[in-house]
């Protein structure tokens, strides 16, 4: 018999899809009452922060009802989901995405244009959210717009920082980083929770107790607590009328502050507390790429995922939920290792709270979990050591200790007693000193394991991870990164799109391997006349924007080259120093005329963590470069370098479009994937790259013949660090190379100091860990090959078509369909 109906739990839920009135009136009656009611002003007395406000919460309004749709929905058929545990999610604004799901583009433009607003002003008064540092947090934020526009259930657990990745400025060349204040002019896409707080302890110690059934049990008597706060956020998918959620926690205090002691007048002391509690949630590390072991890390790790997991068990599943059937209902997604502490969590949660037995609790929490990992950088591999992890998780201790005893026992059998391999896997790594290896134990529970591009996967398990890959057959897979095509298509590149869908209609946005359909009109002239007419369109957008922002002008005559990501030395911004340097060089020199060779922009955009004292020394390296490059007569303004300052998601959907040609040289076999590689592709940019992450793939999808492959291949890597790597002998055998670092040495860059960049030319020349001067030559011939390719107009405009048309493959909906394909089994729902 078919199940009955449940009733709807609340009466939103019955209003039709896209409530409230869709037409130009009922918005303009909906935004006015937003300004008077929600800002408490007139249109006539509104700042442009109320007017943003008011927008965002009446466009909220019509996501209102898909959103408690979505919720009573899955309430009532539970199907399985993913729960998508990430410490980070770069989500970009929020107001255009929100606009393009809901369609409602035209109608506010209009609406707003009747109130004499104009939308392009209050877009730009929308403050990003920053909570994440790079292509990790980036790729959280196009795989959960994925999952929603693929009508799969799925929810984002993480964390609200109050502060997000830091704002960069520079002075005098040098990066200068300031608090993100994101939330001081409103937050109008967030739902706080209080009244559905989780409570988080920490510290103290375990014992060993006789439960009410007469078995012996161990409990964690925890020496402090946090309240983690929930606030909720809509996911909408685009135009399908779901709105998945992302769920981040904030910390508070669990008891207010000491009214007793205040009154006595230390006010330090009686809010001690709280200042405490609060910090946990208060900033974002801005490490990328290499785990900053600090106490307070650890904190905010364990404090999401303990709140994310008992706000699924707890609330979000069915009072009478059978805990057996989790893995059936839900699988955890560790994004990196930064959620790997959730393991020992849930088993804690399973035996020690719902009293289950360790082999059943175990078996369930091995089908709940599956890892990602994104890096392969020996340094990045998160370790806490066990006298912390002891401190701060006693009880979690005692349970990784025995995962750790069970496995290295099976090990052990599996393998006639090979002590040696036994020390090599084992979760506890005793040098230098004892400390959990966090990528162990998620490998150890995941029923899946993945790497973010082919050769990532591969290195993954010859290289980092080879003897869990032996004893676990089948545990290993990849999945490809993709990119969300409905912001960095769609909302980044409007003229591109309409270009596209002009010549093959709609539907490729949610369908991107059809835009193989443009393949042919590579071959048309008039549609390389539009598709160069968008390119210099976009060029002339970016001028206007960082005219604005930063006082910088962009020529559109100009092959706009570009390199933007996290300053690391891995990713080798040097080597682009080196090549503007020797173009500079040649200038200079006499070698070349102004006149004969391609004028070019080098935009640059990276930021550096704090701490990481070689990165921000290249930036300011970059900055010296640019500041004697762009004021030098003789170069006749044929060469310029920009470096806008606080990259973020925002100027990337400026830059992108914008750009000619895109610089991904990682040494081979460093970068993971890279996702803004798929980004530029997809904007019509062609590549320089090396034989990396996913450019192998790109290369391969676009073709050679459109795409720059220069450098050492990943074995020819291994094989010079084997014989012994001598930087400098490239140095002295290459006279242009030579030319361009002595003319960095000598201080052509510095106002004739020649300290200032020693540090950079020192490690360049002595140590230059990823190889920067080996794969010089072969950059600067490659370099040479784009610019002479750039001046044949036609040929270079068909190889950026094909490059769209080929990498409908790096859409984030094709990931999603692998990752529940080879992982998490979790079909679109409704
Ligand atoms: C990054 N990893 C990798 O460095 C990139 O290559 C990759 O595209 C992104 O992840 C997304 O997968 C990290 O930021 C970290 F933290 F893992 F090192």
């Amino acid at each position: 018999a078919a199940p009955a109906k449940p009733k709807a739990t609340h009466a939103l839920a019955l209003a039709p899809v896209g409530s409230p009135a869709s037409s130009v009136d009922g918005f303009v009656r909906e935004f006015l009452r937003e300004l008077n009611y929600g800002q408490g002003v007139a249109l006539s007395t509104s700042s442009v922060n109320d007017q943003y406000l008011a927008l965002a919460r009446t466009v909220r309004h019509y996501l209102m009802a898909r959103w408690l749709e979505t919720l009573r929905r899955q309430a009532e058929t539970q199907a399985k989901g993913v729960a998508y545990l990430s410490a980070e999610y770069l989500l970009g604004r929020q107001l255009g995405n929100a606009l393009l799901a809901t369609g409602l583009t035209e109608i506010v433009e209009e609406g707003l244009g009747k109130c004499g607003v104009d939308l392009a002003a209050l877009r730009a008064q929308e403050v990003e959210p920053g909570l994440g540092n790079g292509g990790l947090g980036r790729l959280a934020a196009c795989f959960i717009d994925s999952l929603a526009t693929m009508s799969v259930p799925c929810i984002g657990y993480g964390i609200r920082y109050e502060y997000g990745i830091f704002r960069q400025t520079f002075v005098e060349g040098r990066q200068v980083e300031q608090a993100d204040s994101w939330l001081a002019l409103g937050a109008p896409w967030e739902f706080p929770h209080p009244e559905a707080a989780q409570i988080v302890t920490f510290g103290g110690h375990t014992e060993k107790y006789t439960d009410t059934d007469g078995v012996e049990r161990s409990r964690w008597v925890a020496g402090w607590k946090v309240k983690a706060i929930p606030y909720n956020y809509m996911v909408p998918g685009y135009q399908n009328g779901r709105v998945n959620t992302l769920r981040l926690w904030r910390a508070q205090a669990t008891d207010a502050f000491d009214l007793k002691i205040f009154n006595s007048g230390d006010y330090e002391e009686a809010v001690r507390a709280q200042t405490f509690a609060e910090n946990i949630s208060k900033v974002l590390y801005p490490e990328d790429s290499t785990p900053q072991g600090k106490e307070l890390r650890l904190q905010q790790q364990y404090f999401f995922v303990s709140a994310s997991i008992h706000d699924f068990v707890n609330s979000v599943l069915p009072k009478d939920f059978d805990l057996h059937k989790l893995p059936d209902r839900i699988i955890f997604q560790l994004n990196d290792t930064h959620p790997v502490i959730g393991v020992p969590e849930l088993m804690r949660v399973l035996i020690d709270e719902k009293k289950m037995d360790w082999d059943e609790a175990w078996a369930i929490t091995q089908q709940c979990f599956a890892y990602t990992c994104h890096t392969l950088l020996p340094e990045a591999l998160e370790v806490w050591s066990v006298d912390l992890l002891g401190r701060l998780l006693p009880r979690h201790l005692e349970i990784i200790y025995r995962i750790n005893e069970e496995f290295l026992e099976r090990v052990s059998e599996r393998f006639d007693g090979d002590q040696l391999r036994v020390s090599r896997m084992s979760i506890i790594a005793e040098h230098p000193e004892r400390a959990v290896r966090m990528a162990y134990l998620a490998t150890v529970a995941g029923a899946k394991v993945n790497g973010v591009a082919e050769l990532h996967s591969q290195l993954l398990r010859d290289k980092v991870l080879p003897d869990f890959d032996e004893f676990f057959p089948g545990k290993f897979t990849n999945v490809t990164n993709g990119v969300t095509p409905r912001r960095f298509v769609r909302l980044a590149n409007p003229a591109l799109s309409e270009l596209i869908t002009d010549a093959i209609g709609v539907g490729w946005l949610t369908d991107l391997e059809r835009l193989r359909e443009l393949e042919p009109y590579a071959e048309d002239e008039e549609f390389r006349d539009r598709f160069r007419e968008v390119k210099a369109h976009n060029k002339r957008r970016l001028n206007r924007v960082l005219v604005e922002r930063d006082g910088f002008t962009v020529d559109d005559s100009h092959l706009l080259d570009v390199m933007v990501k996290r300053l690391h030395e891995y990713k080798r911004q040097t080597l682009k120093v080196l090549h503007i340097v020797t173009e500079y060089e040649r200038i200079i020199s006499g070698e070349v005329k102004p006149a004969d060779i391609t004028p070019r922009t080098f935009i640059f955009g990276a930021k550096a963590a704090p701490g990481y004292k070689i990165a921000k020394d290249i930036i300011h390296l970059i900055n010296g470069v640019g500041a004697v490059v762009n004021n030098d007569k003789r170069v006749e303004g044929r060469l310029k370098v920009l470096f806008p300052p606080n990259y973020n998601v925002t100027l990337a959907e400026k830059v992108i479009p914008a750009a000619d040609l895109s610089e991904q040289i990682s040494l081979a076999g460093k970068e993971a994937s890279g996702t803004g590689n798929m980004k530029f592709a997809l904007n019509g940019a062609l590549t320089i790259g090396t034989d990396d992450g996913a450019n192998i793939e790109i290369r391969e999808l676009v073709g050679d013949d459109n795409f720059f492959l220069f450098g050492l291949l990943e074995p020819e890597v291994e094989a010079l660090y084997a014989k012994g790597y001598v930087p400098s002998s490239f140095y002295e055998s290459d006279p242009s190379l030579k030319r361009a670092i002595d003319l960095i040495a000598q201080g052509a860059f510095s106002d004739g100091d020649r300290d200032v960049f020693a540090p950079v030319v020192g490690n360049l020349l002595y140590e230059d860990r990823f190889m920067a001067l080996a794969d010089y030559r072969a950059y600067i011939d490659a370099q040479d090959k784009v610019g002479a390719a750039y001046a044949d107009t036609d040929a270079w405009t068909r190889s950026a078509i094909l490059n769209v048309a080929r990498s409908g493959f790096f859409s984030s909906d094709r990931s999603m369909r692998h990752y529940i394909d080879r992982i998490w089994h979790t079909p679109p729902a409704f």
